[in-house]
This record gives C-alpha cells, sequence and structure tokens, in this order.
C-alpha cells in the first residue's frame, strides 16, 4: 500500500478522515487555504472554532468537518517566515508533528496537508517542503496506525518540488 501520496488540486474536496488546516493562532478564518477551508465548511466550522481559544504557532486542535468531505479538520499555525533566525523550521516541523499526533490521538487513519506556511506565511517552499515530508516519514515510521498521508500541493512550483523530493 501506498503511505504517502501526492496530489495536486484543491484540499476541501477530499474524503479523507482528516484535512489539515493551515490557519492563524486566532482559528477564526483568514484567506489561502483556510478561507476555502471555512467556505466549504460552512458556518458550523466556525462556530466551533470560537470555542477553542486560538492555537498557538506550531500547535494543532481538531474540530468536525460539517459540510466538507473529510470527517474532521485539524488546524494548525505555520509560522511566518521572518528570515530563519526565529525558530521557523523547528515551528514548521511541530506543525506536522502535532497534527499528526492528534490525528492518531482520534483514530484517524487518513490524512491530507496542505503545504503550510508557504502562501500568505512567505516560508520558502523548498525548505518548507524538505521539512513536512522528512517529518511525515519519520513519523510513519513509529506510527503504523496511520495508513495514508496525502501531500496536496496547489500551486504548479510546490507540486514539482514535492515530487522531485518524494
Ligand atoms: N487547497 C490546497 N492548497 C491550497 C488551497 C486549497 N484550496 N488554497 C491555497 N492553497 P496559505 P499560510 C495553498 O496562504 O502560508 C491565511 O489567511 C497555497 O497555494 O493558505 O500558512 C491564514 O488564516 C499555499 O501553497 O497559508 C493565515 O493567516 C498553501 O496552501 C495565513 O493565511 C498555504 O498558503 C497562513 O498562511
Amino acid at each position: 500500500m501506498k503511505t504517502i501520496e501526492l496530489i495536486q488540486g484543491d484540499i476541501t474536496q477530499l474524503n479523507v478522515d482528516a484535512i489539515v488546516n493551515a490557519a492563524n493562532t486566532s482559528l477564526l478564518g483568514g484567506g489561502g487555504v483556510d478561507g476555502a477551508i471555512h467556505r466549504a465548511a460552512g458556518r458550523e466550522l466556525l462556530d466551533e472554532c470560537k470555542q477553542l481559544n486560538g492555537c498557538r504557532t506550531g500547535e494543532a486542535k481538531i474540530t468536525k468537518g460539517y459540510s466538507l468531505p473529510a470527517r474532521y479538520v485539524i488546524h494548525t499555525v505555520g509560522p511566518a517566515w521572518h528570515g530563519g533566525n526565529n525558530n521557523e523550521e523547528m515551528l514548521l516541523e511541530g506543525c506536522y508533528k502535532n497534527s499528526l499526533l492528534l490525528a492518531s490521538k482520534h483514530q484517524l487513519k487518513t490524512i491530507a496537508f496542505p503545504n503550510i506556511s508557504t502562501g500568505v506565511y512567505r516560508f520558502p517552499k523548498e525548505k518548507a517542503a524538505a521539512i513536512a515530508i522528512a517529518t511525515v516519514k519519520s513519523f510513519l515510521l513509529d506510527h503504523p496506525e496511520i495508513e495514508q498521508v496525502v501531500f496536496v500541493t496547489f500551486d504548479q512550483e510546490n507540486f514539482d518540488l514535492y515530487q522531485a523530493l518524494l
């Protein structure tokens, strides 16, 4: 079975146990993939997010998926890139690790990630892809309960980077 998969497209369309949202610390929505997820999930997602008291950078929180095909949304907050000396790489690694830990804790087997921090937050795409892939691969070695991880790229540059690295 193929544990890690790469697809290009809109993460809100995926029928997996959980899609990951590249959110901000308020968890109250925004642009990019966050906006797309909130639009597709519907108002109830925002209502549940309002109960969560936000989320720290590098950490993750879970909600239901509401009108999405995915059963759950794991909201994580990527670091904004400020030159690389502000713990950005460790924080991005934390996003992937903490999202996977939450999936495992909730007995979820299939999870899809967007390219966290590589849009509005301007994390260099090549570095971000290398961190995402290394973190997921190392997690899967110790966590066979996670059956499938899908990397969902939206732009061609990320797709090409992931294809080369995987
Ligand atoms: N499906 C999959 N990937 C997408 C989609 C989609 N529908 N839409 C965009 N992407 P960004 P960030 C890709 O900016 O950099 C928000 O306002 C996009 O091409 O969504 O972590 C939040 O509220 C890019 O590769 O997230 C925060 O304030 C990737 O998703 C802030 O932006 C991430 O881009 C977070 O910034």
